[in-house]
């Protein structure tokens, strides 16, 4: 069922990588980053067949990350897929960036992956003020309209659109988010969805900390609209 699929996601490691992508000169290690995606697509494929598009999406852009990270490993010279800002670098120095046509570049696939950590800031900040009679399918789709539609056809929209609708509802989120347990209990499904709460503070922060400085490393190199 989905709920023995949900319990592989653990929310900490979500916290793990996404902290320990940051070092302290402010660089975002790749690994930790991809990592911290490993599990949000444990959460995505938790959540059933509908959605299996969108996990094969976000599956596809890490795949192709590594890919680039496998075939330029570490030389004497440094470690070109190590932090996000050397492999700006390393892409910009090669020319494997492009700005007017689609590219497989690591610097434009992960910038949609940055697209879409805004998304989930923005969604997790809804769940967090959410109530029991909110839908999440709603909650979704007004952080979808935000921070991912205006870079999306009309026809993925409309696609998104109806994946959406059969999102589960929040008591089930918050399964997939603190783990199953005996379920019925009015009084522990409470209890989880404090545990929850506090754990979803904490992995925002996260997020929103390695959104920021990978936002301004984009800016920085006039990366925000690569194709
Ligand atoms: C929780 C439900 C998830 C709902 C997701 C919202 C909308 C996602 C829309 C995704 C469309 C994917 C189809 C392909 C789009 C690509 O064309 C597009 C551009 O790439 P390209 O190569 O064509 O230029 N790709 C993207 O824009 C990437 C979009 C990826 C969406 C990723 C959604 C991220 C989900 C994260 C996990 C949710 C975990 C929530 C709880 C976690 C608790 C800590």
């Amino acid at each position: 069922s989905r709920l023995c699929r949900g319990r592989d996601f653990q929310i900490h490691r979500v916290l793990t990588a996404f902290n320990s992508a940051v070092t302290g000169e402010r660089e975002i290690l790749l690994d930790r980053y991809l990592e911290g995606w490993d599990e949000l697509v444990k959460f995505l494929e938790a959540l059933g067949t509908v959605i299996g598009f969108i996990s094969q999406e976000v599956k596809g852009k890490l795949e192709l990350v590594r890919d680039l990270r496998r075939g330029a490993p570490a030389t004497e010279k440094g470690d070109p897929y190590r932090t996000l800002r050397s492999m700006m670098a390393h892409e910009l120095r090669a020319g494997l960036v492009d700005f007017r046509r689609q590219s497989l570049s690591g610097c434009r696939t992960l910038l949609r992956l940055h697209r879409s950590l805004h998304w989930l800031q923005l969604f997790l900040r809804a769940v967090e003020r959410s109530s029991a009679v909110d839908s999440m399918g709603a909650l979704c789709s007004v952080a979808y309209n935000q921070a991912l539609a205006p870079y999306h056809s009309w026809l993925l929209r409309k696609a998104v659109g109806v994946a959406l609708v059969a999102l589960p509802d929040r008591a089930e989120f918050f399964r997939i988010v603190c783990g199953e347990e005996e379920k019925g209990e009015r009084e522990r499904e409470r209890e989880r969805e404090r545990e929850g709460r506090q754990l979803l503070e904490r992995t925002v922060l996260a997020i929103t900390r390695v959104y920021n400085i990978t936002q301004e490393a984009y800016q920085v190199n006039g990366m925000l609209d690569l194709p």
